[in-house]
């Protein structure tokens, strides 16, 4: 306790020391896998770094448009125990000839960057004409973020909401054979079989999680780290799960025991993320993967929408819990957005931008009115050219497959409309680099306008 009160003073100090110094931001970037992250970040970063050499590309940052921004450079990251997040690799893999993707990632990791940025007036020109922007971004799976609510939880309450949402018909089908087996396990366990019956339940609910993501297509899964366990993969701090047994009952030594995993698994995992990094951040950017939970079809889109609702009171503001009281998480600025958004025409983009209005909006209207929020529909790497066929019908042309083609994709739901099917979303290649300067994008400069605009 004293040690974490010590590294909580630290990192206090050394936030104070960096926002005094100049402007500091500290952005972190979350999605559920595959929603776009890193190649966010990777355009971010792009977009950031050349934007002195070729602000024409950013005409909606007005620091860009103001041709303000003098020297971008990298320079070391503040925390040395966590990843360097890879720019260089990700940018040589969309840079390669036949460029890729870059690769999937699993953790957390940081990069720092360096603005030197021309003032605009003001009395401090004469005596500073530039000021330092020091941008630290973060990229996390947004299956840690379904886990903060675990911390107002008792083992009790969250076992009863998993083992209702896993009778869902959504879930059922797929979690029958694990709820049948967990429920014959008799409390009658010894000492010392427990430990072998625990990790065997806990197994099978890890890879019930895992079906019920790959297979069912399904979003919101608690414990997010048994998605993504990274380091602790294998840890016993992951063997357990939701239970039914008897709560009241305190010789019931299966209970005990998945109760002490539970809170160790909130102290010891969620807490440390929550205190050391999310409160730390001061802007966010939230993937919110529309397009990809439409691909996937009905049962996937409903349930990304209840990772949203589970997900969203982490940015509430009010304080509700006592863990938002104990840390005051300090976000001004929160961006939900979706992207991919080059695989559709400019009115489809409106649609996915009402579907997000519509998804977060709810939710957002609850954040505390001194966070500014925007909703934004974004492509963080462009792979397509817009144009007409013929007949005049819209089309997008792009790579597919190593082939150029062109295509439009004929079905994506009115706003207040159900999800039939699941929309013909193609895997675009990413498009292949033929000029220099960053790579192409769709409303970066938005974004960034968004994150940053208010600094300089
Ligand atoms: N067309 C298009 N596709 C994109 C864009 N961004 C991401 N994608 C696609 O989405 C896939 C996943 O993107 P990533 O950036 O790896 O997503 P992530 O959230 O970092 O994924 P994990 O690291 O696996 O959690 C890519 O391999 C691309 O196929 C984009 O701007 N345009
Ligand atoms: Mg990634």
């Amino acid at each position: 306790m004293q040690l974490t009160r010590l590294k909580k003073l630290q990192q206090q100090g050394r936030d104070l020391l960096d926002r005094g110094l100049d402007r500091h931001i500290r952005l972190g970037v979350t999605g559920l896998s595959g929603a776009g992250k890193t190649a966010l970040i990777t355009s971010l970063i792009d977009q950031l770094s050349h934007s002195a050499a070729y602000p024409q590309r950013l005409p909606r940052w007005s620091l860009a448009a103001q041709r303000r921004i003098v020297d971008v450079k990298f320079a070391a990251q503040p925390d040395w125990s966590i990843a360097r997040f890879d720019y260089e690799g990700a940018l040589h893999a969309l840079r390669t000839d036949p460029p890729k993707w870059p690769e999937s990632t699993t953790g957390l990791s940081e990069l720092r960057l360096e603005l030197t940025i021309a003032r605009d007036g003001g009395w401090k020109q004469a005596a500073w004409p530039t000021q330092k922007l020091v941008i630290d971004l973060f990229d996390y799976p947004g299956e840690w973020l379904l886990d903060l609510p675990l911390l107002d939880m008792t083992f009790k309450d969250w076992s009863a909401a998993q083992l209702k949402l896993l009778n869902e018909p959504s879930r059922e089908p797929t979690a029958k054979a694990w709820l049948k087996t967990t429920a014959s396990l008799t409390d009658h366990a010894t000492t010392t079989d427990l430990d072998a019956v625990l990790r065997a339940a806990s197994a099978g609910y890890r890879d019930l999680l895992k079906r019920l993501r790959y297979d069912v297509g399904v979003f919101w899964s608690q414990p997010g780290r048994m998605l993504l366990p990274g380091s602790l993969e294998g840890a016993p701090i992951l063997d357990f799960f939701p239970w039914a047994g008897r709560f009241n009952d305190d010789s019931s030594t299966i209970t005990q025991a998945l109760e002490q995993r539970f809170e160790r698994y909130k102290t010891e995992v969620v807490t440390p993320f929550y205190r050391d990094y999310f409160c730390r951040f001061n802007r966010q950017i939230v993937l919110v993967d529309i397009l990809g939970a439409m691909q996937r079809g009905p049962v996937a889109f409903a349930d990304l929408q209840l990772a949203l609702h589970a997900l969203l009171p982490v940015f509430h503001y009010g304080r509700n819990s006592w863990w938002q009281r104990l840390w005051r998480p300090r976000i001004e600025r929160v961006a939900f957005v979706a992207t991919k958004a080059d695989s559709l025409t400019l009115s489809q983009q409106r649609t996915v931008l009402e579907w997000l209005q519509a998804l977060v909006g709810s939710a957002v209207a609850e954040v505390d009115s001194a966070v500014h929020q925007l909703q934004q529909v974004v492509a963080a790497v462009k792979a397509t050219e817009y144009g007409h066929l013929a007949d005049g019908r819209e089309v997008l042309r792009g790579s597919i497959d190593g082939t150029q083609r062109a295509f439009h994709v004929d079905y994506l739901p009115a706003i207040g409309t159900e999800l039939d099917a699941p929309i013909a979303l193609p895997k675009l290649d990413p498009p292949h680099a033929n000029e220099p300067g960053p790579v192409p994008h769709l409303r970066i400069d938005q974004l960034l306008e968004f994150l940053l605009g208010d600094l300089a």
